[in-house]
């Protein structure tokens, strides 16, 4: 036994060598097996990260995990617009910053997220719009790709952009109603101020071929033939109990395309499938050779925003799950990128799926005037973020108000794209200036964030 470890010992620093200095892993000449997440994918050239809350990282549980499994991490929240610019100009990187310390003392890398989503917008961007709108986005874009320029080896330029259902569209926003281009307009920012850092676009019930990732697909395609600067398309992959048969051709089909395919908010409903399932999402990247990188969201299974669903790899006592040993498996039978652009760093040796409520809409007679609402709500344990469809009866809105009851102890703490009145009990949610004029059937959407839970509430919505 013993001379045998010793060349696999070798045969691991020879292929960790060739890591660090960018030389393909086709010339390592043995494969050995990695005993942690992070050993195994980078001696295939491959980040495995986890999405990081700072707020964890004085939990010794948390850190002893997350230091030996992850050679990568995301922040959860830390980088989002409503952290990093609270207020119009004023800008505020410390949680970020810790995680990127954190990182580089742990060797690993950092996928930054998100520059821009149409949730946790900061309440003043919420409240703009048209071309005030577009230059705070591009400077919010410019300025913290800028500050993070050569620490973030990508970036969710743009995140959850596209609509679900079956248009395969835009999802509307504030953000879209600056204009159709202001994707474009986005990933152009971030190029120029960090050139290094790959640019995804980053969404959800994507996890298959069907009309949501075929509308991202045809944008990406689009960009490409323009030379609008996207590098790589991140698949969240919040799965239930099932995973789609083409999951693996669906991440092909973009990879095609000429962009790496990243698995960036991984974590799958508890079950009996739920170790096949992170091993068949496992497989299929690792038969992906532009199939980067692979985040799981959070590290425990408390850590998950899915509460309840113990969606994670590791249960809340930082034991390994039947899901790691799936995925660690996955991860050392898998092939390894033939030229790595990326060198994942090894020194130690990531809508609403599930938890999403079907609608309860608010249905008016067919062909009524008036309007309609509809919610659809994110939980996890403590919090929820609801998004609310407002649709304009057949004699169109001048403006609207929605009205919903929370259930006792819960309370809304932020809202976009729409005014609250009250944070309790009966909330009435009236327009803003640029989305209360509906024409005929015409929809708009607006969201807010609570503590609590979301559970059971019913939209009523009414007309001016
Ligand atoms: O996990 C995040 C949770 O802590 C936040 O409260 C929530 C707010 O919207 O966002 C969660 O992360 C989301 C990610 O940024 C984008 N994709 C969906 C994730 C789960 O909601």
């Amino acid at each position: 036994m013993r001379p045998k470890r010793a060349l696999l010992a070798t045969a691991t620093l020879a292929v960790a060598g060739a890591l660090t200095v960018g030389m393909t892993l086709a010339m390592a000449p043995v494969a050995s097996a990695g005993t942690t997440l992070r050993a195994a994918a980078a001696e295939k050239g491959r980040y495995f990260g986890a999405a990081v809350a700072t707020g964890k990282l004085s939990t010794s549980t948390y850190t002893t995990v997350l230091n030996r499994e992850f050679n990568s991490v995301t922040a959860e929240n830390e980088m989002k617009w409503d952290a990093t610019e609270p207020s119009q100009g004023r800008f505020v990187y410390t949680g970020g910053d810790r995680l990127v310390s954190h990182a580089q003392a742990n060797g690993m890398g950092v996928r930054g997220h998100a520059l821009l989503w149409h949730q946790q917008e900061p309440g003043w961007a919420q409240s703009m719009s048209g071309s005030a709108l577009r230059s705070a986005m591009i400077n919010h874009v410019t300025q913290v790709a800028t500050h993070y320029r050569g620490k973030v080896y990508a970036w969710d330029v743009v995140n959850e952009a596209f609509a679900d259902g079956g248009s395969g569209g835009r999802r509307d926003s504030n953000l879209q109603r600056t204009g159709n281009d202001w994707i474009e307009a986005a990933f152009r920012a971030a190029r120029a101020a960090d050139p290094g850092a790959k640019l995804c676009y980053n969404d959800y019930n994507t996890d298959g071929v069907n009309a949501k990732s075929t509308g991202i697909y045809n944008m990406v395609r689009d960009f490409k033939s323009r030379g609008v600067p996207i590098d790589c398309v991140g698949f969240q992959s919040h799965l239930g109990t099932t995973i789609a048969s083409d999951y693996q051709a669906n991440l092909q089909r973009f990879a095609d395309l000429g962009v790496d395919v990243q698995i960036t908010e991984l974590d799958v409903m508890t079950g009996g499938n739920q170790a096949n399932i992170f091993g068949t999402v496992t497989r299929a990247c690792m038969a992906v050779s532009r199939c980067t990188s692979i985040t799981v969201w959070g590290v425990r299974d408390c850590d998950s925003w899915r509460g309840s669903d113990n969606a994670l790899l590791f249960d809340c006592n930082g034991n390994k799950k039947p899901a790691y040993d799936s995925v660690l498996n996955a991860l050392n039978a898998g092939s390894g990128i033939p030229n790595p652009t990326t060198t994942p760093p090894n020194p130690t040796t990531t809508p609403p799926n599930p938890t999403t409520t079907p609608p309860n809409p608010t249905t008016p007679p067919p062909g009524g005037s008036g309007c309609s609402a509809s919610v659809s709500l994110n939980s996890w344990t403590g919090g929820f973020v609801a998004t609310v469809k407002v649709t304009a009866g057949s004699s169109g809105t001048r403006g609207w108000t929605v009205s919903m009851t929370l259930p006792s102890g819960s309370s809304v703490t932020g809202t976009w794209s729409a005014t609250a009145s009250g944070s309790s009990g009966t909330v009435r949610f009236t327009n803003v200036d640029y989305n209360g004029a509906l024409g005929a059937g015409q929809s708009t959407e607006f969201g807010f964030q609570g503590n609590g839970s979301g559970a059971g509430m019913t939209p009523t919505c009414t007309a001016s």
